[in-house]
């Protein structure tokens, strides 16, 4: 199986041409952030993932993206009002995934992406805008695809996008065929209005190695990834045992420690790979200390970049927030509760 034969088994019964000539695409997917980190593929080329994963998706944080058929020789691409050369690196990735979806190979796309995070500084900016692109299709070709197929057609494009078709908390389940049809997202039926994520920009330049190439570059390299699955499946059913029950402390060090062993773990890799800086440990020995001194229940988690994410509940919000001046409040689940909230 690869990508173009996913795609076309798919699409088997779904329009390949837009309704008309003009026809506009455009769709918002949220942002997420692992609870419990994707770190190795088993398969490269379909992004199917080593183990499970579990995220919470930001609400209104993410991208929208409006996409249409153009003539011309290369897709033009924009993002945050931005044209993007053709020699960018994104900008092939996304060409390259496109080449998936053209109705005759001469199709060239437009496409324009709003994203309203920090671009590649470890916020999953990749995983919202390959969601929004899928859905984007999906509304330009007026396909009736479901989530659940809208999954793996992100996953393709990147592996934690298959999470963000979705709001709240959403696992991506490994799955076990070779295919990848059974390796996508699935909501969890809960929610938990106090629970809020916070921001901690440490530094907003792109990374320096791509999560792509550092999580390929531990698989192949570090002695101890054998030990990452057996971690996993420790903290996911941790992780998940504490949202049922609410239980925030275990939610919290659950999170930090699979955090704190994903980067364990890039350390050991050959050469070895460092997100962090001095000054994100400043921040960490500083929430370590809020926690130890009893004056907050807070705890972080960090991607392939130097941010933090700070999971917190409501009732430490305003000291946080006076703590670090600059921290973006999210409520993960305030979008969902206003939806449920308007039907109702
Ligand atoms: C995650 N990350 O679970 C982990 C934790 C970063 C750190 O998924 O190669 O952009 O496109 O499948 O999805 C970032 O990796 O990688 C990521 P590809 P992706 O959120």
């Amino acid at each position: 199986m690869t990508p173009k034969t996913t795609v076309d088994k798919i699409l088997s019964n779904q329009p390949r041409q837009p309704a008309s000539a003009h026809a506009v695409g455009s769709a918002f997917a949220p942002s997420n952030i692992a609870l419990c980190k994707y770190w190795g593929k088993r398969n490269d080329q379909l992004n199917l993932p080593v183990t499970n994963s579990l995220s919470i998706s930001l609400g209104n944080l993410g991208a929208t993206t409006r996409i249409w058929e153009v003539e011309g020789t290369e897709d033009r691409v924009s993002v945050n009002g931005q044209v993007l050369s053709i020699e960018v690196e994104f900008h092939k990735r996304l060409s390259a995934f496109l080449n998936l979806f053209r109705p005759q190979s001469h199709t060239r796309y437009c496409i324009e992406t709003t994203v309203n995070i920090p671009i590649a500084a470890g916020l999953a900016s990749s995983a919202c805008g390959f969601a929004a692109l899928v859905r984007a299709l999906q509304d330009l070709y007026q396909w009736n695809l479901s989530n659940s197929d809208l999954s793996v057609l992100a996953r393709l494009g990147s592996g934690s996008a298959c999470r963000s078709l979705w709001e709240g908390f959403v696992e991506w389940e490994r799955g076990e065929q070779e295919d990848g049809f059974d390796s996508k997202g699935v909501v969890l039926d809960t929610l938990w209005p106090e629970l809020r994520m916070g921001l901690l920009m440490v530094d907003e330049k792109q990374k320096t190695i791509s999560s792509r190439m550092a999580m390929k570059q531990t698989v192949e390299t570090s002695l101890f990834y054998c030990q990452w699955p057996s971690q996993v499946n420790r903290d996911l059913l941790n992780i998940k045992k504490a949202i049922q029950s609410k239980d925030f402390p275990l939610l919290g060090e659950t999170a930090e420690s699979n955090a704190e062993a994903m980067h364990a773990l890039m350390m050991t890799a050959q050469p070895s790979i460092q997100y962090t800086t001095p000054e994100t440990l400043k921040f960490k020995t500083q929430i370590w200390d809020y926690r130890k001194d009893n004056r907050a229940s807070v705890y972080f988690t960090q991607d392939a970049g130097p941010n933090l994410k700070l999971l917190f509940l409501s009732q430490d919000e305003s000291f946080l927030q006076e703590q670090f001046p600059n921290l973006q409040v999210i409520v993960p689940f305030q979008k969902i509760s206003s939806q449920l909230g308007s039907k109702s």
